[in-house]
Parts: C-alpha cells; structure tokens; sequence
C-alpha cells in the first residue's frame, strides 16, 4: 500500500511538494496536466517535466487523476474515435514516465456536486456540503456560477471551461440517452484503451458518480454494488478497475462500503482508493466530514480493514478536507485537514499490519 496526497501541477495549488513531503507515511502524489484540453494528447516533454519536479521534491508520481474523458466518448459520438485515439497516445506517453493507475469518471457533463463549498460547522470549521433540495432548486446552468462562488478563485477539478460552455447542449443531449446506452459507450471506450492499458502496465480506475444517483435526467451508473459488478464485467481486463471513493459511494445508505470494498479488492479490481467521511443528514443530504469514524458515518476503519484483509496494494488518498486552522485553499484541498486525514488512514494501517504479526 502507498500514501499519496493529490496536488495540483502547474503552480495551481496552495500546497507545496516541500509541504506534503514532511506528512508522514507520504511517498507520492496523484496529479494531472489540467490545463490540456480535454480530448488532446498530454505533450511527453511536459510529463517528464512534471516528473522531474516531483522526483527533485523527494515524491514519487504514479497515480495520474485524471485524463478526462471527452463528452463525445461518453455520448457515443462517431467523433469518439479519433478522442478515444488521443486517449490512447496519451496513456502510452504516461507509461514512459512509469504511471501505475490512471483515475478517470464517466459521468456525464459534471464531475462531483456540491451545494455548497464553504458551508461553516459550528466549530468554525468549513467542509463541503450537499442538501438535495438546493441542487434540484439550481438552474444545472446555474450551477457552475455557484461553485465558483465559493472556490477562491481556484480552479475546480472536474470543472474546466471547455465543459462548461457546451453544458446547456450536453445536458440537452442525455436526455434521449438511456442507462443502457450509456454502458454501452462506457464499454465501447473500455474496449478500445484497456488492452494499451494492460500493454503498458497501467491500471484504469473509474471513479463513482458523485452523488450516487442520478441528477437533471442524466444516465449515472458507477453508483453502487451490483453496478460495479456489472461494469467489471463489461470488459474482464486485470487493468479494469476501479478507484474506490468511500464519500462518493457511502452517500448512498445502502450500500454497504466494507462489504464492497473487500468483496472488490479480493478481485484485485481497487488499484486506488480515496478514503474520507461524511456526514449524513438524511438519505440525500450530507455534509463532509473529519476523517475519523466518530466524526462521520462511514466506518473508515472497517473499509480500511477490508481493503488490509484482502491483500490490497494499491494507492490510499484522503480524500476532501475540511478548511481548519484559518487556512485559504482551493475546498477540499487544503494541507492541515487532509495531513490529520493521513495520519488517521496511516494509523489505522500500522495498527492492523502489527496486529497481523
Ligand atoms: C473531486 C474528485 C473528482 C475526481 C474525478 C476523477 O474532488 O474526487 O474530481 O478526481 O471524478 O476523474
């Protein structure tokens, strides 16, 4: 198992690699090149680079999140092909500089959906939330302008602008787009990159849909058991996996996170998992919570455990902080929050690898 944080290339983060080399149990980070346009081949000389910055800060970078997929992919466009090639060249450019696991989403037109990015708990700390009611409330249009409101000015994983200007036509388009058409363009895209997956030794791992269900008529399905089930079984390679989000999956109160994150990582299918809590007040509203099992409902301990009783060697993140201590940073992604985050996940690993002995 390795600890990673995500950080942000490009000097797009309040962290620095300096930062995050002095958590302990850290040996890496997950990052991306966000500024390609989604759809382009990530430049080769820029990869080495990032790698070169990296390795001079002491870290290792094997886990990429992400190379977004482009909506033509996952609207079964004949354009596809020619995204899916792209996609396909820049996994092989990632394999030169030793990529392990690529974390990428299929969801359509947004990524993760909050509320509210900056909602304030009564110790004065700040975590994201989502109340169910607020989102439905939201023109879909509108919903950009109001998580930008609250990112500081920082960029937004997950919502870059090239999105963003085709939202109204997206949203539009998914609206004929049945659930079966849907996997059925997941699965065209899985055919046609896991095989240069496998040949270049790197694992994908589909992120879940976050929140697990659907939202403004769009086709959701990395959202619960017997979807992931189904979705590993869409394309049997050993590089088809998945990143185990337990905020992301644990929204939805049925499903069962210890049980799945065992029943999946005994398939040796979890290359990489971000662990953190929620918080929940009802069976679609949340807020984002400590990591810690007392501060939540997510048994962290329990999936931690899962992952620890089948053998799991893949990547651990924190996931989302909360924003403590007076810190300015991008939400979410903030140092002091997701450092105690570590030290909890890291923790809870010696504790179980000690007990084993
Ligand atoms: C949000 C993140 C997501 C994640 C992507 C993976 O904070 O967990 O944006 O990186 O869904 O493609």
């Amino acid at each position: 198992m390795k600890l990673i944080l995500r950080w942000f290339s490009g000097g797009d983060d309040s962290v620095t690699l300096q930062q995050i080399k002095q958590i302990p149990g850290i040996v890496g980070v997950a990052t991306s090149l966000s500024d390609v346009p989604v759809g382009e081949v990530w430049p080769l000389e820029r990869l080495i680079a990032l790698k070169e910055e990296i390795a001079t800060a002491g870290l290792e970078v094997e886990v990429i999140e992400s190379v977004n997929i482009h909506e033509d992919i996952k609207k079964g466009l004949p354009t596809r092909d020619r995204y899916i090639e792209n996609y396909i060249k820049t996994l092989a450019n990632l394999s030169i500089i030793e990529i392990k696991c690529l974390c990428y989403n299929f969801m359509p037109v947004f990524d993760w959906i909050r509320s509210d990015l900056a909602f304030k708990l009564a110790d004065g700390s700040s975590v994201m939330s989502y109340r169910q009611e607020e989102v439905l409330r939201m023109n879909p249009l509108n919903m950009a302008e109001s998580m930008f409101s609250k990112a500081k000015g920082y960029s937004l994983p997950g919502w870059e602008e090239e999105r963003l200007a085709a939202m109204a036509r997206d949203i539009e388009y998914y609206q004929n787009v049945t659930v079966d058409q849907y996997w059925a363009n997941l699965q065209y895209f899985l055919d046609a990159v896991l095989p240069y997956a496998e040949r270049y030794d790197i694992k994908m791992a589909i992120h879940p849909d976050d929140p697990p269900w659907p939202l403004f008529g769009l086709p959701k399905v990395i959202t619960n058991a017997e979807n992931i089930r189904t979705f590993l079984a869409l394309n049997d390679s050993p590089a088809n996996g998945l990143t185990f989000c337990a905020g992301s999956l644990g929204a939805n109160l049925d499903n069962d996170l210890p049980a799945m994150a065992k029943e999946f990582s005994a398939r040796g299918r979890i290359p990489f998992a971000h662990l953190r809590n929620i918080k929940r007040l009802s069976a679609q509203d949340f807020d984002e919570s400590a990591h810690p099992n007392s501060y939540g409902d997510l048994d962290l301990f329990a999936i931690i455990k899962a992952l620890h009783d089948t053998g799991f060697d893949g990547y651990i993140r924190p996931d989302h902080g909360r924003m403590i201590w007076g810190e300015e940073a991008r939400p979410g992604y903030g140092l002091y929050d997701r450092a105690l985050g570590i030290t909890y996940l890291y923790g809870l690993w010696e504790a179980l690898t000690k007990l084993q002995c």
